[in-house]
């Protein structure tokens, strides 16, 4: 049996004019994130303060207080709500003597617990290194799932200054390798991608802050598709989901369109690490419609909301129309109220089904407003016009006759322009 060894750890957090809801939010959740990374939070100390202290991120007196804390409970990690430099972890770690993570360690600890996939595993690497690079001086600690193993992303490495220059030296070239390897792979997915235009298939992202319900989402449409497929991996914990998976739904319209599931995001999320997953998140900036999941039930959604329309925004992903889904509505024992700011939006209950017809036929209204439904009966010396619609418009019904092709299909303005003349009469289909 697997014994699980639990870190015990103690919160400092320095306020610097949050409101309180915001700045405990966000406290609650660090305290999640280090669960996931098994560790456990024994206690919280919170400082307000102008401006953080640039030698040790708290002021003195704080120092001594949490020194004095630290003393009388059995605990070796100190977890920091914010980055902090090289040198307020040394300083920190001297006057403390137990070892000091900050949050954006534990954040990239969990994604390298998480990735599985290929280009997961090395997107975590690429951020994880490019974290270390400039840290390798205090680099001798680790959490304790690995002390022996030395198989986490983050695994430390101590020794004189000779040795510091060659770890250097390996990292920078592990760097430029990761990101060789990773272009690789970014140039496959263009290819897939540019197939998929082609196809004319429609793209759909979900997309939204961790543990808003993207997956579950995905999996309750997944059940309202004529074209069943496998279900994506759900849970309860923060980054459930790493990897980009896609899904083909079929409605009963008989619409096919794309939908994706990608990784969720975080406040504060590392910027090491929306740097290396950007290959992952451009399927994001591709996608003709952005399902924006939210947690209705959680009291910060509107900061959660800001924070990943935030980085949208750093994708270049912020002009793509989107649908506001307000999830989790059935936890919510008085309803839910959408604020009349989120325009175009819609409540749900990804686990009870509440509204998923509804949020189809959105889907289906925003994806498909420019399909034109035609009856068309193409002659075979019109080939070129019939590979144009094989290969852009939607098929639903084909019929080869003696005299041409007998096609009931769905198109765009542009390839409207081109066939309409080919158009008869729906009863003279058969
Ligand atoms: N009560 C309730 N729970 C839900 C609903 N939708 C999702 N959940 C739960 O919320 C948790 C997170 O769901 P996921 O679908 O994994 O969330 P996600 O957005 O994909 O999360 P990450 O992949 O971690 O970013 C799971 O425990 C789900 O069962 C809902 O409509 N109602
Ligand atoms: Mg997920």
């Amino acid at each position: 049996m697997k014994v699980m060894i639990m870190d015990k750890a103690m919160i400092i957090a320095v306020n610097t004019g949050k409101p309180a809801n915001e700045f405990n939010e966000e406290l609650s959740e660090l305290i999640k994130l280090c669960e996931a990374c098994e560790i456990e939070v024994l206690d919280t100390l919170t400082q307000n303060l102008s401006r953080i202290n640039p030698n040790t991120y708290i002021g003195s007196g704080k120092v001594q207080e949490m020194k004095l804390l630290l003393e009388s409970e059995e605990c070796g990690i100190v977890v920091v709500n914010d980055e902090l430099s090289p040198l307020q972890v040394s300083n920190l770690e001297k006057e403390l003597g137990v070892d000091v993570f900050d949050r954006t360690y534990i954040i990239l600890e969990i994604f390298s617990r998480r990735a599985r996939t290929k280009e997961a595993k090395l997107q975590v690497q690429l951020a994880s290194n490019i974290y270390q690079l400039p840290r390798l001086v205090g680099a001798h600690k680790h959490l304790s799932r690995q002390r022996g193993t030395g198989s986490g992303a983050l695994h430390g490495r101590g020794g004189g200054e000779m040795k510091l220059e060659l770890d250097r030296r390996l990292i920078s070239k592990q760097i430029n390798d990761i990101k060789a390897e990773l272009k690789e792979l970014k140039n496959l997915r263009k290819t897939q991608r540019k197939l998929r235009k082609k196809q004319g298939m429609k793209v759909a992202s979900l997309v939204g802050y961790t543990n808003s319900g993207k997956s579950s989402t995905l999996n309750a449409l997944l059940s309202y598709s004529i074209s069943k497929r496998k279900e994506v991996y759900e849970k309860d914990m923060l980054f459930a989901t790493l990897e980009t998976s896609t899904r083909l739904v079929k409605t009963e319209n008989n619409l096919s369109f794309l939908l994706t599931d990608t990784v969720g995001f975080v406040n504060k999320l590392p910027h090491q690490l929306v740097e290396a997953f950007k290959s992952t998140l451009e399927e994001i900036s591709e996608a003709d419609l952005i399902l924006h999941i939210i947690d209705s039930s959680n009291q910060n959604y509107e900061k959660q909301i800001e924070v990943t329309n935030r980085v949208l925004k750093e994708l270049n992903a912020d002009k793509i129309p989107m649908i506001y889904v307000f999830n989790k509505i059935d936890l919510l024992e008085d309803g839910f109220f959408i604020p009349p700011l989120y325009e175009k939006a819609i409540k749900i209950s990804a686990k009870n089904g509440d509204n998923l017809d509804l949020l189809l036929t959105m889907i289906e209204d925003e994806l498909f407003q420019d399909y034109r439904l035609l009856y068309l009966k193409l002659p075979f010396s019109r080939i070129d016009l019939y590979s144009k619609i094989k290969e852009n418009a939607i098929i639903e019904e084909e019929l080869i006759e003696e005299d041409g092709y007998l096609l009931k299909t769905k198109v765009s303005d542009h390839l409207y322009e081109l066939v309409h003349k080919y158009h008869i009469n729906k009863d003279r289909k058969n």
